[in-house]
């Protein structure tokens, strides 16, 4: 049997030795009552991390951006965002459905928002607009390549922002890659935004759950729109202690995961019709465009992207379509440098008499 090389997201590391003993051994308690021991510590570390007064352990990121939201802002009002932003494009509509929010999308250059086109999208305070509710900034910005803002244009969204009299929300749901990337820390990215939420289930990889870093009043409120959400778990130490383990072993591990990035763009984009972009691999996102000649014997109707990634399955390597000409691949600590290398080698028999 072919061994999968699962490329499609971070998000399917299965959790390791350590955690799943400290799982087994985790101490636990009702943690919608504020017993569970193991929650309360994930929580204090997070916020320490963060740099924040408090922090809340939700189910998903899904849930923390959307706790966020709900609780910094009014029904009817805009979230103004990255136009390829997670929040618009892969929540389920929740914003409008849980919080009457409409999305107010900006073109980012490579997916980075322009401090500019932020403040020309706040809308005036007049009797005929509608309010803008929230600023939302996406680092690292998933659908645009895993692509990282640095400080000096976080400062100047967030002076917008201050300008505007608006909360600034934070989907840093690998906030952590970015601060590899930049050789910072996650807290010094987080600086300055009213909530940030990050993901221990992504590259840092623990099973379940994110949080959500805020002030003590933020959070006392976002725990009650958790709860609201059918979000307050009971005895989540059993996941808190994966998360402990993910927060304190994951980070130091992700230029791995960068270099391996790096590397398998590098050895796709040599294969004919296959081109990373953005071209620099900044983290562990690789945004692949398929040429419409790329891959051989396209059925009726059939996207090169989907006829790429069909291929790809059928010779055990698993990546994800992002539209008719996108694919992503996403390299996490369950693929190895000799992984990545056996992916291109089976890309490359997918792609038969093309390879240079
Ligand atoms: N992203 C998932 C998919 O939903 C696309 C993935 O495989 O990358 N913010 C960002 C920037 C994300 O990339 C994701 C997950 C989330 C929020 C939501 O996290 P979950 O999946 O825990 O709800």
């Amino acid at each position: 049997m072919v061994r999968v090389i699962d490329l499609r997201s971070d998000t399917v590391t299965r959790p390791d030795e350590e955690m799943r003993r400290a799982m087994a051994n985790a101490e636990v308690g009702d943690d919608v009552y504020r017993e569970d021991p193991t929650v309360r510590r994930l929580e204090e570390r997070a916020a320490e991390l963060l740099g924040t007064e408090a922090a809340l352990f939700v189910p998903s990121g899904t849930m923390g951006n959307q706790v966020a939201l709900h609780v910094q802002t009014r029904p009817g009002c805009e979230v103004v965002g990255e136009r390829l932003c997670h929040i618009f494009h892969y929540e389920m509509g929740a914003m409008a459905a849980i919080s009457g929010l409409l999305p107010r999308p900006v073109a980012g250059e490579g997916g980075l928002l322009d401090p500019r086109a932020v403040a020309a999208a706040v809308e005036p305070e007049v009797d005929y607009h509608s309010r803008t509710g929230i600023i939302a900034v996406e680092n690292t910005h998933n659908l645009a390549g895993g692509v990282v803002s640095d400080r000096p244009r976080l400062d100047a969204l967030l002076a917008v922002a201050r300008e505007a009299g608006l909360p600034a929300h934070l989907d840093g749901a690998r906030i952590f890659n970015a601060a590899v990337a930049l050789g910072t820390t996650a807290g010094e990215l987080a600086a300055g935004f009213d909530s940030v939420m990050f993901c221990l289930s992504k590259g840092l990889g623990a099973p379940v759950g994110s949080l959500l870093c805020a002030s003590r009043e933020l959070i006392h409120e976002a725990r009650r729109a958790r709860k609201m959400l059918g979000g307050g778990l009971r005895q989540a130490g059993v996941l808190a202690a994966a998360g402990l383990v993910a927060l304190e072993k994951g980070p130091q591990r992700l230029a791995a995961d960068h270099e391996n990035a790096r590397w398998l763009a590098s050895a796709l984009g040599s294969l004919p019709g296959l081109a990373p972009d953005p071209a620099e691999v900044p983290t562990n996102i690789i945004m692949l465009r398929i040429e419409e000649e790329a891959v051989p014997g396209r059925g009726e109707g059939e996207s090169p992207s989907a006829a790429f990634v069909s291929r790809l399955r059928e010779a055990g390597v698993l990546a994800v379509p992002f539209g008719p000409q996108q694919v992503r691949l996403v390299t996490h600590r369950d693929v190895s440098r000799a992984d990545v290398e056996e992916a291109v080698d089976r890309a490359r028999r997918v792609l038969p008499g093309r390879s240079r």
